[in-house]
């Protein structure tokens, strides 16, 4: 831990059981812990499932956070949440309870084996840069040089995966 603040945001994903429950739990759970500050939630979408495609559609969303928890400690809490809400890993991109990935942590880039950020694949799906273009169509990824909503422009001309709006996010 550090004194500095940090603004993380996190990719949110459920598919199974009570998919709004799953994500308000994880939300809660982020706004109790004394080292994170929840800013904003971005809109919720449907989405079809990309990748491993013989599973129900996922409720997907972004939060925008403050924390001064380094990049590491900041995944450890979010693997114990993923833990508290029952998450179990049979598939790879299989469903899931909840899934929470770090997509960007203020402009840092890191590689190491447990952790990459800027997320590797967040410019390729648009069930994340939906959500992210709410809360930040300005920002640029800083490997890539593009803003949030150039990424999505360029991801909604390639992926046919629906993206549909289907709660404001102050549920
Ligand atoms: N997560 C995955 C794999 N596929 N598809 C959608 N629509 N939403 C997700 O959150 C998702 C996915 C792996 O993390
Ligand atoms: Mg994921
Ligand atoms: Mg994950």
């Amino acid at each position: 831990m550090e004194n500095k603040k940090h603004t993380v945001y996190i990719g949110v994903g459920s598919n199974i059981g009570d998919r709004l429950a799953s994500i308000r739990s994880a939300r809660d759970e982020l706004k109790y812990n004394k080292n994170i500050a929840l800013l904003r939630v971005s809109d919720i979408y449907e989405t079809q499932p990309y990748g491993y495609k013989d599973q129900g559609l996922f409720l997907n969303c972004v939060f925008e956070l403050e924390t001064d928890f380094l990049p590491a400690e900041l995944l450890l809490t979010l693997l114990k949440i993923e833990k508290t809400l029952k998450r179990t890993r049979l598939i790879h991109w299989g469903p899931r309870t909840i899934d929470l990935d770090i997509l960007f942590y203020d402009d840092l880039i890191m590689r190491t084996d447990s952790l990459i950020i800027p997320h590797k694949e967040l410019h390729k799906r648009l069930f994340v840069l939906a959500p992210l273009n709410d809360l930040i169509p300005d920002f640029i990824h800083p490997v890539l040089k593009i803003s949030c909503r150039e990424m999505e422009n360029e991801c909604r001309n390639e992926d046919s995966l629906s993206v549909e709006f289907y709660l404001k996010g102050n549920f």
